[in-house]
């Protein structure tokens, strides 16, 4: 079992001044920064990250929520990263999440649910690749 996850701190959050709040539950739960920047999505790019939810009625205003603002990409690492991670950010839609998840304290809504976080580890290498070269990766720590 791979050990990586991508988390995305997105826009609404960061925007609204809980990137460290949740940068602390996350490293807290026992997750390793392995890389971490902070970027403004082109529209490509964006597209190019969510090409499974192409076909999606709410895909136009997905890619346009996600270039509205500076947003947090971060590889971690920990057992099990995938599921605990999506444990720890709790479920898409806020109203849904468990009390005590990332997106329950800090989620608007469906769309602007303040993280991102990979479904399986083989997206979760995919993922980590559409934002990190493996230079900007830290392997010794
Ligand atoms: P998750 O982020 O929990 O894996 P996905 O992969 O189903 O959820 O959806 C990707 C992103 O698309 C969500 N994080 C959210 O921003 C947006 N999204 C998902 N479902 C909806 C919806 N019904 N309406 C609007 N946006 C949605």
């Amino acid at each position: 079992m791979s050990k990586k996850t991508l988390a995305i701190v997105k826009p609404d959050a960061v925007i609204n001044g809980h990137s460290g709040a949740i940068l602390d539950l996350i490293i807290k739960a026992g997750f390793k920064i392995k890389g971490m920047k902070m970027i403004h999505l082109t529209k490509s790019s964006a597209e190019g990250f969510y090409v499974v939810h192409k076909k999606r009625p709410f895909f136009g205003e997905l890619v346009e929520y996600m270039t509205s603002g500076p947003c947090i990409p971060i590889a971690l690492e920990k057992e099990n990263a995938v599921d605990d991670y999506r444990k720890l950010i709790g479920a898409t839609d806020p109203a849904k999440a468990d009390e005590g998840t990332i997106r329950k304290l800090f989620a608007k809504d469906i769309q602007s649910n303040a993280v991102h976080g990979s479904d399986s580890d083989e997206n979760a290498e995919k993922e980590i690749a559409h934002f990190f070269s493996s230079d900007e990766l830290l392997n010794n720590y």
